[in-house]
C-alpha cells in the first residue's frame, strides 16, 4: 500500500470545523461500494463509506435466506482488477453461495485495507447539498454528520425489501421475516409448518433448499416462472488451475456480451433451422451451467417473436415432465408471460420439490390472499395455519433504496419526488440539479460486478477531472437528461423486459402498487452503454454542465 493512499484516507475538516470533510462519500459498502473506495483512493481521493449493516457486502450481507447462491458463474462474479487477488481467491462452487460469497467480500476488504473508510452500522437518512460550499451534507441515523464534494450512492439496485401491505400482518402470532433481512443467527423451521410467499429467483431458491428440512410447506404462488436447471458443481483442482490462467479470456467474453456474462448469443435465427436442430440446440445447452440455456441460444430466443414461444414451450414441457401430478405441473407451467420478459430463477430440484407429499402449492391468482391472521395465511378459499411465513415478495427495485434516503439538490428539490415517474438521469448516473451527484444503482442491468466495475472506473475518472479541472459543480443539464429518458422509454419499448401486460417484473417497476411502469435501468448493451459514457468524457463531458 503506498504511503500517498494512506494519507489520503485521512478525513481534512478545511471546509468545516465541525464535520469531517471528505473529497467522495460512498452510500454503501457493498459490492459497487467496495470498489469505490479502493479506486478513488487509487486515484488520491480522500473517501469515506456509510454502510446501513453491521458489516460489508451488500446483497451477500443480507441475503442470508438458505439457498442463496450466484447464478453468474462464480470466476466471473469477482472482481477482475487486481491479478494477486484473482490468484489467491479460490472459489469452490460454480455457482457459489452465499456464505462463501460473504467472505470473499470481506477478504476484499481486508486485503486492500478498505474497512478504515467504512463506518458501519450508519444509515444515511439525508443528503443535502449545500450551494454555498458546494458541498453534499450527510446526516446518519445516529446523529453523525459528515460533508464530501462528491457523493456515489452505491446502494444496489435491489435492497429495499418489499412487503406487501397485506392487512393483519402484524397479528401473525409465528415468525415472519423477508429473504433479504434473513436473521443472522437464522430460523429455526425444522419440523415446523412454512408458509412462502412468492416464487420469483429469491423463493425458488429457498423453496428448493428448505423443502428438505421443514415439517410442511406451503407454496402461495402468484404468477408461475420460467426456471431452468442451474447445474452446480464443485470446482476441482484442475478445473480452478484452468480458471485462473483463463481470467483475460474470461473477462473478454464478459466484456464482449450484452449483459456481461461468458456466454455469447448464437447469430442464426431459431426459425433459420429445421425442428429437429433447434431440438437439439436446446437439449445441449439445457445440459449446460447457469444462464447459457437463453444467453448462449439462438439470438432470436430473447426477442419476441416465434423462437421465443418456441423455446418457451420447451421449457413448459421440461417443467411437465418433472412433476408427476399433472394438475399441479400445470399450476407451475407459466403461460401468461414470454419467455426472457421476466427474470429467469436458476434451480437445483425446484419442481420435484412439488413432487414431496408435505408440500402444498396454493394459486393466490384464483384465490388471492385476503389477510393475514394471528395463525397464517387466509386466502378468498381457506386458511393456512402456519409456524413461520417468509415473504419472498421481491424489492422496490432501483428507485426504492434511493427514497429511503432524504436527497436534495439545487433548490432543496427532492430526489424521490423527481424519480416518482421512473428516473430521471442522464446515462443512468447523473441527474439535473443534483450536482456532484452519482446515482450507480440506476444504470444498468446484467452481471452485477462486471457492470459495476466499468461505471465505478468511469465515476471516479470523472471525479478525478473535476478535482483536477477545479470546477466545483458538475450535473447534467436539462436537455441531456430529457433526451436520455426519451432514449430509455423508446428503446426501452423495444427489448423482451418490457414486453407484455403480465410481464409485471421490477425491472418496470411494475411489482410495486402505485410505482410508475417505466424501465428502471438502461436499455442499452453493457459495451454500448460504456462506448456512451466513454464518448461523453472524451468530449469534455458534452452534455454537462460544469461550473
Ligand atoms: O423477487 P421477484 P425476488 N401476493 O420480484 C410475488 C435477484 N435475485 O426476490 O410474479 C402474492 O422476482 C411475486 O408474484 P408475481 C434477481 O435479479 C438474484 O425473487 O408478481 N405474491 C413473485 O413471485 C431477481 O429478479 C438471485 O405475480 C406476491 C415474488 O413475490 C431479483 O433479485 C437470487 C405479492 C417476487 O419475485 C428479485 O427476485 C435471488 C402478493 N401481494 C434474487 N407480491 C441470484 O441467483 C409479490 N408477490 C443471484
Amino acid at each position: 500500500m503506498s504511503t500517498s493512499q494512506q494519507t489520503s484516507s485521512e478525513p481534512t475538516t478545511h471546509y468545516s470545523s465541525d464535520m469531517n470533510y471528505y473529497d467522495v462519500i460512498v452510500i454503501g459498502a457493498g459490492v459497487t461500494g467496495l470498489y469505490a473506495i479502493y479506486k478513488l483512493r487509487e486515484l488520491g481521493l480522500t473517501v469515506q463509506s456509510f454502510e446501513e449493516g453491521d458489516g460489508v457486502g451488500g446483497t451477500w450481507y443480507w441475503n442470508r435466506y438458505p439457498g442463496c447462491r450466484f447464478d453468474s458463474e462464480s470466476y466471473t462474479y469477482g472482481y477482475s482488477f487486481s491479478e494477486e487477488l484473482l490468484q489467491e481467491w479460490d472459489w469452490k462452487e460454480h455457482y457459489s453461495a452465499q456464505p462463501e460469497n460473504e467472505r470473499y467480500l470481506n477478504y476484499v476488504a481486508d486485503k486492500f485495507d478498505l474497512r478504515k473508510h467504512i463506518r458501519l452500522s450508519s444509515r444515511v437518512s439525508s443528503a443535502k447539498f449545500n450551494e454555498n460550499e458546494n458541498l453534499w451534507e450527510i446526516s446518519i441515523e445516529d446523529g453523525y454528520k459528515a460533508k464530501g464534494k462528491f457523493l456515489i450512492t452505491a446502494v444496489g439496485i435491489l435492497s429495499a425489501g418489499y412487503v406487501p401491505n397485506f392487512e393483519g400482518i402484524h397479528s401473525f402470532q409465528g415468525t415472519w421475516c423477508h429473504t433479504g433481512r434473513w436473521p443472522k443467527e437464522g430460523i429455526n423451521l425444522s419440523g415446523k409448518r412454512v408458509g412462502v410467499i412468492g416464487t420469483g429467483a429469491s423463493g425458488v431458491q429457498l423453496i428448493t433448499e428448505i423443502a428438505k428440512e421443514v415439517g410442511h410447506l406451503t407454496v402461495f404462488q402468484r404468477t408461475p416462472n420460467f426456471c431452468a436447471p442451474l447445474r452446480n458443481s464443485t470446482i476441482d483442482a484442475e478445473t480452478q488451475k484452468q480458471i485462473k490462467a483463463n481470467y483475460p479470456e474470461i473477462f473478454r467474453m464478459c466484456s464482449e456480451s450484452a449483459g456481461s456474462f461468458m456466454h455469447k448469443f448464437d447469430p442464426r435465427s431459431a426459425m433459420d433451422v429445421s425442428a429437429e436442430e433447434r431440438r437439439q440446440q436446446y437439449e445441449r445447452l439445457w445440459l449446460q451451467g447457469g444462464f447459457a440455456k437463453w444467453l448462449a441460444n439462438f439470438y432470436d430466443v430473447m426477442l419476441p417473436g416465434p423462437a421465443n414461444e418456441d423455446y418457451a414451450e420447451f421449457v413448459r414441457n421440461k417443467i411437465r415432465e418433472r412433476v408427476y401430478d399433472p394438475i399441479i405441473a400445470e399450476m407451475l407451467v407459466p403461460k401468461d408471460h414470454m419467455f426472457g420478459s421476466k427474470r429467469l430463477p436458476c434451480e437445483s430440484g425446484y419442481y420435484e420439490v412439488y413432487n414431496q407429499e408435505n408440500v402444498l402449492l396454493v394459486d393466490v391468482k384464483t384465490a388471492p390472499i385476503e389477510r393475514i391472521t394471528s395463525k397464517g395465511v387466509l386466502t378468498s378459499e381457506s386458511e393456512y395455519e402456519l409456524d413461520v411465513l417468509i415473504f419472498a415478495t421481491g424489492y422496490d427495485a432501483v428507485t426504492g433504496s434511493l427514497n429511503k434516503i432524504n436527497i436534495q439538490g439545487i433548490g432543496g428539490e427532492i430526489l424521490s419526488e423527481k424519480f416518482s415517474g421512473g428516473p430521471r438521469t442522464f446515462m443512468g448516473v447523473t441527474s439535473a440539479g443534483f450536482p456532484n451527484l452519482f446515482t450507480v444503482n440506476s444504470a444498468s442491468v446484467g452481471n452485477f460486478p462486471r457492470a459495476a466495475e466499468a461505471l465505478i472506473d468511469w465515476v471516479s475518472k470523472t471525479i478525478r477531472w473535476v478535482q483536477d479541472k477545479n470546477y466545483n459543480r458538475i450535473h447534467p443539464t436539462i436537455e441531456s437528461e430529457d433526451a436520455w429518458v426519451r432514449h430509455v422509454n423508446e428503446d426501452g419499448a423495444k427489448i423482451l423486459r418490457t414486453q407484455g401486460a403480465e410481464a409485471n417484473s421490477w425491472y418496470v417497476g411494475a411489482n410495486i402498487p402505485g410505482k410508475a411502469r417505466v424501465l428502471l435501468t438502461s436499455p442499452d448493451s453493457a459495451p454500448a452503454m460504456r462506448a456512451i459514457r466513454d464518448e461523453c468524457a472524451a468530449k469534455g463531458y458534452e452534455g454537462f454542465v460544469l461550473e
